[in-house]
């Protein structure tokens, strides 16, 4: 396939509410759209990255540098094959959510023109996947009750509560008095712990949680195996999964019984559909991540979701979890669950009027 060239976007769109992590407070999107030109049609991608480096090392304003400087020129003129990008970019180290964000639209482009589905290509088993939903840190047990309360009426699937030292013990059990021991319920804290927590930590094992996401630092896989053998709450990885060759590795050391894939973190989709293999038959269950994504990012994960080895609800939630206006028409839950598009691609496509209000700035690179 041929590119005549890809257009970097930045938009800006409010979050309906702050979303607080131990990390930070995110009250807007910053994000960046990369469109890919061919003779034939366009692909649509939306990058990960968020303004700030403190999920990762990863920042909007340096995906697009490194989009522009290393990774587009990298591409060869004559012509790519969707495949292929990951080999291109791979001499250059790091910047997982550029180069994802890069191989998702000439993957679209390629799919938009052969008319196959994202979902029908990853290897979709289901054409619908159940949700579950993210919760911030709050000021308050009963404004964190009240959240919750609201998304369980809306029918999500699960509910995930973000925690951090001083955030953590009290709403768990709160959230587990108030709405019952049938709440699917897990807890998210972002890498805030040490080992040295593990005692602390342990006091979770009695609100029967599906899971603890990256308690640890991102490079501590070896710590987290550790913190596994003294947890009964089974220990999933986030930010410590950055290949497949990570997720081989803390497999088989036990530092997780559980995966949360995110395509953009992981480098792409083709990478993530990796990790799910790998998972998979090791008896791993994973689950799909979210980064606050628009409707370009989310119809994409939302097709990831759908593949075999994905049995636990992701992070997929409604573009109105987010956003007053989504940049595509918005996915909309229906009995807990989002449909996975069937149209060629991703199966979305911005919505012009909406794209323009929303866009800050746009860059043209011909190849
Ligand atoms: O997209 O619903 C979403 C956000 C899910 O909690 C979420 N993501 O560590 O899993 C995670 C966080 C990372 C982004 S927080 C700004
Ligand atoms: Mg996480």
């Amino acid at each position: 396939m041929k590119i005549s060239g890809i257009e970097l976007r930045r938009i800006r769109i409010p979050l309906r509410a702050p979303f607080r992590t131990s990390f930070g407070t995110e009250t807007e999107r910053d994000v960046l759209l990369v469109r890919v030109a061919t003779a034939d049609g366009e692909g649509w991608a939306e990058c990960a990255a968020m303004s700030e480096p403190r999920y990762c090392s990863e920042y909007v304003d340096a995906a697009q540098d490194v989009l522009r400087k290393f990774l587009i020129p990298a591409l060869p003129k004559d012509g790519i094959d969707a495949h292929t990008v990951g080999r291109v970019l791979e001499p250059f180290t790091g910047h997982r959510m550029a180069k994802a964000a890069l191989e998702t639209a000439v993957l679209d482009a390629h799919l938009r023109t052969t008319g196959e589905s994202f979902g029908s290509y990853l290897g979709a088993a289901r054409d619908r996947v159940p949700c579950g939903v993210s919760v911030g840190i709050m000021d308050s047990v009963p404004e964190l009750l009240d959240a919750v309360d609201g998304f369980i009426a809306e029918g999500y699937a699960r509910i995930k509560l973000k925690i951090e030292p001083g955030w953590d013990l009290e709403p768990v059990r709160a959230v587990r008095e108030r709405f019952g021991d049938d709440l699917v319920l897990q807890v998210d804290a972002n890498a805030a712990y040490t080992l040295v927590d593990a005692q602390h930590l342990a006091k979770l094992d009695d609100f029967g949680l599906l899971l603890i996401e990256q308690p640890l630092a991102n490079d501590d896989i070896v710590q987290h195996a550790r913190l596994a053998e003294l947890l009964r709450t089974p220990v999933c990885l986030d930010e410590s999964i950055e290949s497949a060759a990570d997720a081989a590795a803390a497999i088989s050391i036990g530092a997780c019984s559980v995966i949360n894939i995110k395509p953009a973190r992981v480098g792409g989709y083709l990478e993530a559909r990796r990790i799910h293999d790998i998972a998979r038959a090791h008896g791993i269950p994973v689950w799909c991540g979210g980064m606050l994504e628009t409707g370009i990012g989310r119809a994409a994960n939302v097709a990831l979701a759908a593949l075999p080895g994905f049995t636990l609800p992701g992070d997929t939630s409604g573009s109105s979890r987010y956003f007053a206006t989504d940049i595509t028409p918005p996915f909309e839950l229906a009995d807990g669950h989002l449909d996975v598009p069937t149209g060629p691609g991703l199966g979305v496509e911005p919505l012009p009027e909406v794209l323009e209000e929303v866009t800050t700035s746009t860059e043209w690179i011909t190849i």
